[in-house]
């Protein structure tokens, strides 16, 4: 992918943060997320590559844009595109820290194309890439993990979704004596966060959504950070669908390199309530001002774009719901 493609993506999440930002509070999240998908759905539109979306807003009978499948962009070099327009539509409508837009691309049959079930995460920066593993005890990997990053385990902030079912680890890591981080929804912003020093998180861990596994990879592999995983069928549907997909044995761990195969591969997200590091959309009289990140795999480079939108053509900025 050619590197001016890296600025037309953050174009993309910026639409869809513009949009949806408006219904921030409202307690309207169907609503905030079907603003981030026309927003992001409009700009899509006149990218210049052949995109087919493979992580999207679901099949093509239950979602009229951005269904998996759907071919997006406006010709070129074919790429696979993961989205989650607005990832976090419950801390929009609340109010909440932590929403994002956000999109990967990756070469064509390079993002896992996970089906929308759980998947078992494990996430780090760069300085602990190679110091994980999912079949390891809590504990070992917090020992492992410490170790890279030159502290102790009571200097790491693990960051892990409030879930019953995640009592254990939460407990495991309790009484490693790692810090807890609990947040009530939106594993895609931490898993960017603790592979950028500075965030004040150094681990994510648990069960989230697969989709949001497979864009987290995207953002920790262009970051040089390190992620495992497994997916998770609860039913006997999401299993066929994992051997419909080639996993046979569900255990198998998935490391980042079959999350996000190959080595083109660009992230980008915006802001649209503040994150750890990213300022959540701003809006003024006559336009609005977004916080994103994007990044590149293949040179490494990780940009924060602070955008200021002009209102001028008030048209495509409106919000009709
Ligand atoms: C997960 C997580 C997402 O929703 O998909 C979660 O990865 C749903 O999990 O970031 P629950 O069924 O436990 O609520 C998010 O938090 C938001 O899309
Ligand atoms: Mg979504
Ligand atoms: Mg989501």
């Amino acid at each position: 992918m050619d590197r001016v493609l890296t600025l037309e993506f953050v174009r993309v999440t910026e639409a869809a943060a513009v949009k949806s930002g408006r219904l921030m509070g409202m307690g309207n999240k169907i609503g905030a997320d079907q603003l981030a998908v026309d927003g992001m759905h409009s700009i899509l539109s006149s990218v210049p590559v052949d995109g087919t979306v493979v992580i999207g807003e679901g099949e093509l009978d239950e979602a009229p844009m951005l269904y998996i499948g759907e071919k997006v962009g406006a010709g070129g070099i074919p790429v696979d595109i993961a989205v989650d327009p607005l990832e976090g539509t419950n801390l929009v409508a609340k109010g909440q820290d932590g929403a994002i837009a956000v999109i990967a691309i990756a070469g064509k049959g390079s993002l896992l194309h996970a089906p929308d079930m759980y998947m078992e995460k494990l996430c780090v920066g760069p300085r602990a890439k190679g110091c994980i593993d999912l079949n390891m005890p809590v504990k070992e990997n917090l020992r492992r993990i410490a170790e890279g990053l030159q502290r102790g385990i009571d200097d790491l902030t693990v960051v892990i979704l409030g879930r019953e079912r995640h009592a254990d680890i939460i407990h495991e890591c309790r009484e490693a004596g790692a810090r807890i981080k609990l947040i009530s929804d939106g594993d895609v912003s931490p898993a960017v966060d603790v592979g950028i020093e500075g965030s004040g998180a150094h681990v994510l861990m648990g069960i989230g959504g697969a989709p949001e596994g497979v864009l987290g990879a995207a953002a920790l592999k262009c970051l040089g950070g390190d992620m495992q995983a497994r997916l998770i069928p609860y039913t006997e549907e999401e299993r066929k669908r994992c051997e419909a997909m080639g996993i046979t044995d569900v255990n198998k761990i998935l490391t980042i390199d079959d999350l996000v195969k190959g080595d083109d591969c660009i992230f980008s997200a915006t802001a649209v309530t503040n994150t750890p590091m990213m300022k959540g959309i701003q809006y003024f009289g006559s336009g609005a001002r977004t916080s994103s990140v994007v990044m590149r795999y293949k040179s490494g480079t990780i940009r924060f774009v602070d955008t200021i939108h002009r209102f001028d053509n008030k048209a495509k900025w409106s919000v009709h719901i």
